[in-house]
Parts: structure tokens; sequence; C-alpha cells
């Protein structure tokens, strides 16, 4: 009578195993067959049980010593974002993963990696991974080929001087909010620094997508506002960027339901129903911004410089059939509004670390802040003078990138030339360009690669260096270049001028710990990386942080 359930129990998991090991064993023939160093990983990076549960047996196993080395270095979610390039510098600047579930070639190669990055009709986008940002429909960042190419024509009629221009100004009003509300604090150490720099650039987004300013909230006097408002649809103030927010947050809930479904379903939990509503909210409100904008140029009265107002004003300037729908500009301005969210605040907040770690480096900034920040207004030209504030954050982007590498998918056979050998790649391949391994290449930079000296981006004439090809490329490169790429630079260089032209920020101690022991830790913490939907900072709360004028 037991046996046979006791069989059947032991029946699940054993041909789980046996499934497994097949799919390995054939996974690993292709790999051997396009010749690159193997790596066997035994449980497969996407296996979605794993993405949820496995950092967390990785970070126990590690604390208890349970881990064997290679089970610690490489089955984290994130772990490659760790590994830099520690570990191509040990199998090869090419190699191939083999997992259960696929096969992954990860590159690390200057040359290799501007090939890829050149060569778009062979190695395409991989589009699984961005299913996520079909929310509002597919576009730009979810399409390719001619599809794709209607939709960047979009882009650079958005992303423009102009709309820089405002993202510099609120920039710098949101660093002095953010500054402000850290000063504030300052007796005790501030550890919010990850969702304060979130909060800044949802606010800044805001700004630069929609024209609607609001002031900078730290994280308690956000909790206060959401609880001392029954239905938080009434305040009408945080409408935009609280669905918008809201929006992100749940963003996986709507790519596995739908909006609609997530608003209409009463067996859902509340806070999954008004994930729903929050996406129907943020329809109509860009709906009723692009019916103002139409009205004002209509009557010649746009001034607005922000990202949706373009789109509209684009859209009216086409004569013929309109090809940038109401759709469109919706669909648009929330990618937009997703790549640029974490992206920066997550570099942002590695670049405050590491400045809290190097004293000297903040020094080396604020000479150059001081020089050409005056007290008067700072006019957006400013912003590409401040060539150290650049540095520190390309530094910050070098040892940690957000999104770890650029996940390419080959459309046909193709070659990749590694290290002057060619090796052929069957359709199908998974190739990700790996940003973390790349930047931290000694063959490139040095034995010194994995340490903070942000003056390695600037040459003898004071200038920022240009690089040989493929050695630094943090916004990608070619037809898919981040077309973010001057946006977030403005707004971090604004952010950094303000931050530190009159303030400087230290780690504080713990209890028995040195000064010189505490900005090490800090150091740490901020090369500690665990993936969520991007490569993060692992629990960045370690670290207490104290801001104070500097005279
Ligand atoms: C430090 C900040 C940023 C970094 C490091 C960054 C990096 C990147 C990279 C590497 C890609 C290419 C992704 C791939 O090939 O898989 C990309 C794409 C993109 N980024 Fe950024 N980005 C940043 C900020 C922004 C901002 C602020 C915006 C918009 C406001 C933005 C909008 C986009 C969009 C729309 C795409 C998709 C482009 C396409 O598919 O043609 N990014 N970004
Ligand atoms: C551990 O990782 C290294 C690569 O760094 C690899 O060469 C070795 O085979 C791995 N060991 C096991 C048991 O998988
Ligand atoms: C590249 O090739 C050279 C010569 O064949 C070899 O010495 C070197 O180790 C290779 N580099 C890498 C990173 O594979
Ligand atoms: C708006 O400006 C254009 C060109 O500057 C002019 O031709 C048009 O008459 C103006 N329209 C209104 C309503 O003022
Ligand atoms: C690759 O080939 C080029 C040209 O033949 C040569 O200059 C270079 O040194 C080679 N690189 C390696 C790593 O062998
Ligand atoms: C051009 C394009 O792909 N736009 C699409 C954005 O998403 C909606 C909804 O799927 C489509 O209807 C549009 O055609």
């Amino acid at each position: 009578m037991l046996l046979p359930i006791l069989l059947s129990l032991a029946a699940l998991p054993s041909t789980l195993i046996l499934w497994s090991a097949i799919s390995l064993h054939s996974n690993l023939t292709k790999a051997r067959s396009i010749g690159l160093p193997i790596f066997i990983r035994y449980i497969t990076p996407t296996n979605p049980l794993w993405m949820a549960f496995g950092s967390s047996i990785v970070r126990l196993a590690r604390r208890y010593n349970l881990a064997t080395s290679n089970f610690s270095r490489f089955y984290l979610f994130g772990w490659d974002a760790n590994e830099r390039y520690h570990m191509h510098a040990e199998l090869g600047d090419a190699f191939t993963l083999v997992s259960p579930g696929g096969n992954w070639i990860y590159v690390a190669e200057p040359k290799a990696c501007w090939d890829i990055l050149k060569r778009p009709r062979d190695f395409g986008r991989n589009l699984e991974q961005l299913k996520v940002l079909d929310v509002y429909g597919k576009n730009l960042s979810t399409t390719e080929g001619h599809e794709w190419q209607k939709h960047r024509k979009i882009t650079a009629v958005t992303f423009t001087e102009r709309n820089n221009e405002l993202v510099w100004s609120s920039s710098l009003e949101q660093g002095q909010g953010m500054l402000r509300y850290w000063l504030e604090r300052s007796p005790q150490p501030i550890r919010s620094v990850a969702d304060d720099c979130k909060t800044f650039t949802l606010n800044v987004l805001a700004a630069s997508l929609f024209s609607k300013p609001y002031p900078f909230e730290g994280q308690e006097e956000m909790k206060a506002r959401h609880t001392s408002i029954e239905n938080p649809s009434d305040d009408d103030s945080h409408q935009y960027r609280d669905s918008f927010s809201r929006i992100l947050r749940g963003i996986i809930l709507i790519a596995i339901f739908g909006g609609e479904t997530l608003k209409t379903s009463s067996w859902m939990p509340k806070s999954w129903n008004q994930v729903g509503q929050a996406v129907q909210d943020f329809r109509s409100y860009v709906m009723t911004m692009i019916d103002e904008e139409r009205e004002a140029v209509r009557h010649n009265r746009s001034t607005r410089k922000d990202l949706v107002s373009a789109l509209v004003r684009a859209s009216l300037a086409q004569k013929n059939e309109a090809c940038i729908s109401e759709q469109d500009i919706i669909s648009n301005t929330f990618v937009y509004g997703f790549a640029g969210n974490d992206t920066t605040a997550i570099t942002l907040a590695h670049t405050i670390m590491n400045l809290a770690a190097h004293p000297e480096t903040q020094d080396w900034i604020r000479e150059e802040i001081w020089d050409h920040c005056h007290d008067d207004t700072w006019p957006y030209a400013t912003w590409s003078k401040l060539v150290r504030c650049q540095a520190v954050v390309m530094e910050s982007l070098r040892l940690t990138h957000p999104l770890g590498s650029s996940s390419k998918l080959t459309k046909t056979t193709t070659t990749l030339t590694v290290n002057n050998t060619t090796y052929t790649l069957p359709p199908n391949s998974n190739v990700q360009v790996n940003f973390c391994g790349l930047h931290t290449n000694t063959n490139a930079w040095g034995t010194r690669a994995m340490d903070w000296d942000p003056a390695r981006f600037i040459d003898a004439n004071g200038q920022l260096r240009a690089f040989p090809e493929g050695v630094y490329v943090p916004w990608s490169h070619g037809e898919r270049i981040c077309p973010g790429k001057r946006f977030s630079q403005v707004e971090l260089a604004a952010v950094l001028a303000v931050l530190f032209r009159g303030h400087g920020v230290e780690v504080v101690n713990e209890e028995g710990e040195g000064e010189e022991e505490a900005r090490r830790r800090a150091e740490r913490v901020s090369l500690d990386i665990q993936m969520s939907l991007l490569n993060e900072m692992w629990k960045p709360e370690r670290v207490g942080l104290r801001w104070e004028e500097v005279e």
C-alpha cells in the first residue's frame, strides 16, 4: 500500500533529474561542436524556481560554509555581475555556459563584443527577455527590424537637447530636495540611499516625460502620505508618478495576467487590482496630456520641453498617414520610463557609495564643481564641463553595471572571432555581451582593473579619454545604443554637482570599527550584487551614510 505512494513520490524528482541529465548531455554535445571552452552549470540560470529561491539558498550556504567554491560563485542570481572578469580569466575571453535548460555564450573580449554590437542582423535582440515591456503593446525595446526602425525614428525626435535641458534643471531641483532630506536626518545614519535614488530618478522622469514636477519625498514621508489618504486615487497631486511607480513595481504581474484581468478579477489580492487600475489610470493621464498638448500646438502656445509633448509635436508634424499613433506615444513613454528609472538610480547609488568610501575622490570632483558652478544659476552647458563627475559615473558603471550584459540571439548560422580564432555559432544561440566582464578585462584595463580609480577616464589634457573599439560600452553601441545615454549623463552630472558642491558624505562606523575599515566595508557592499529585475546592490542598508557641510 505504502510502496506505490513512495515510489510515485520518488518518481517525480528522479524523472526530473533524468530529464535534466539527458538535456544537459545534449546541450554539451551542441556546445562542444562550437569549440569554445565549456563551463557546466547544473541548474539553468533562467529556472524560475531557482530565480525565486536560489539566491537565498546560496547566501545561506555561504554563511554556514556549506557551499563548494563553485556553488558559491556561480549559482547566485546575478552571479556574472559579481564574477566580472574573474571567470573569464579562468575559462577564456569567451566560453559557453552549458546547463540543462540551454547554452549561453559569454563574451568579454573588446573586439568580439564590438563586432557583435555592430552586426545586429546576425546578433539580434533576445526578445524573450523583454516581454515584460509589452504592457502597452509592442514597442521600441521589444521590437525588431522594420517595426523597430520606425520606433527608433520616434526616439530621435524625442531625446533632444531641448529635453535634456529639462533633465538638467529638474535634476538640479530634485538633487537639492534629496540633499535637504538627507541633511535633515543627518545625526542618524542614512540607510535608504538606494531607495532615495529611485525616488530621485522617478521624479526626474516625471518632470522630463510629462512636465510634472514633484517635490522630493523621503521614504518616511511617502509612507505617511500613503497611509493618511484613504483612497490613493483621490490624491490628485501624485497620480502620474504614483500610477507609474505602481506599474513599474507590478510589471511581472502585468506581464503574466495583463492589466485588464488584474483590475477586474475579484479573487486577486487588492494590491494586484490596484496594479491593474494603475495601468488604466496611466493610459488615461497620458491621453489627457496628449489632448492638452494638441490644443496648445494648435494655438501656437506649446512651450513644453518634455518627451510626451515632443512626441505629440512629431505626430502632428507628419503630413502623410499618421505614423505615430496615440498608442505609440503611450507605449514609448512607458518604455522610456522603464528603461530610465532603475538603471540611473542604481548607478547613482553605487556612485555615492563609492564616493563615501573614497573621500579623496570627493575632493577631486569638488575642485571641478567649484570651477564651473558658481552661486548664480548653472546653465545647461555646464554639464559637459563636469568631466570628473562624468568620470566618476563611468567608473561606477565599469565596476557595477545595472544590466550586466546585453543578450543577443543569433538569427542564422554565423561566425564570431575571438582572440584570432573564428568559431561557428548555430542559429538561436544565446550570446551575452558581458559588460561586467568586458569592463574589468585585465588585458584592456591592466592588473588594477578591479580598483576604484575614476582618474583613468581622464586624459593628459583633462578631457574624457577615448577608448579603442569595444573596450568601454556601458550604453551599448551600434544601432541599438541606449537613446537615454545623454539623458542619464546629464542627470547624473547635475545631481553630483548639487550634492558635492557644498557637502561631503562619509561612512558611519559600526561598533568597534575604524574609519578605514568602514570605508572598505562600503566598497565591498557596493561590489556585492544580486539580481532582481536588474543588478542591484545587495542590502545597501548595511552601510550607513552621513552628509555634512564642507567649508
Ligand atoms: C546609467 C543609465 C543607463 C544605462 C547604463 C543604460 C544602458 C542601456 C543599454 C546597455 C541598452 C541596450 C540594451 C541591450 O542591448 O540589451 C539600453 C537601451 C535602452 N535605454 Fe538605456 N541606459 C541608461 C539610462 C537610460 C535612460 C535614462 C533612458 C530613458 C529615459 C534609457 C532608455 C533606453 C531605451 C528606450 C532603450 C532601448 C533602445 C532600443 O531597443 O532601441 N536608458 N540602455
Ligand atoms: C569549477 O569552476 C571552474 C571554472 O572556474 C571549472 O573549471 C571547474 O570544472 C568547476 N568545477 C566543477 C566541479 O564543476
Ligand atoms: C589569446 O591568444 C594568445 C595567443 O594565441 C594567448 O596567448 C592568449 O592567452 C589568448 N588570450 C585569451 C584571453 O584567451
Ligand atoms: C501659428 O504660427 C504659424 C507660423 O508661425 C502661423 O502660420 C499660424 O497662423 C499661427 N496660428 C495661430 C492660431 O496663431
Ligand atoms: C591576432 O592577429 C593579429 C594580426 O594577424 C596580430 O597582430 C595579433 O597579435 C594577434 N593577436 C593574438 C592575441 O594572437
Ligand atoms: C508600431 C507598433 O508596434 N505599435 C504598437 C504598439 O502596441 C500596440 C498594441 O499591441 C499596437 O497596436 C501598435 O501597433
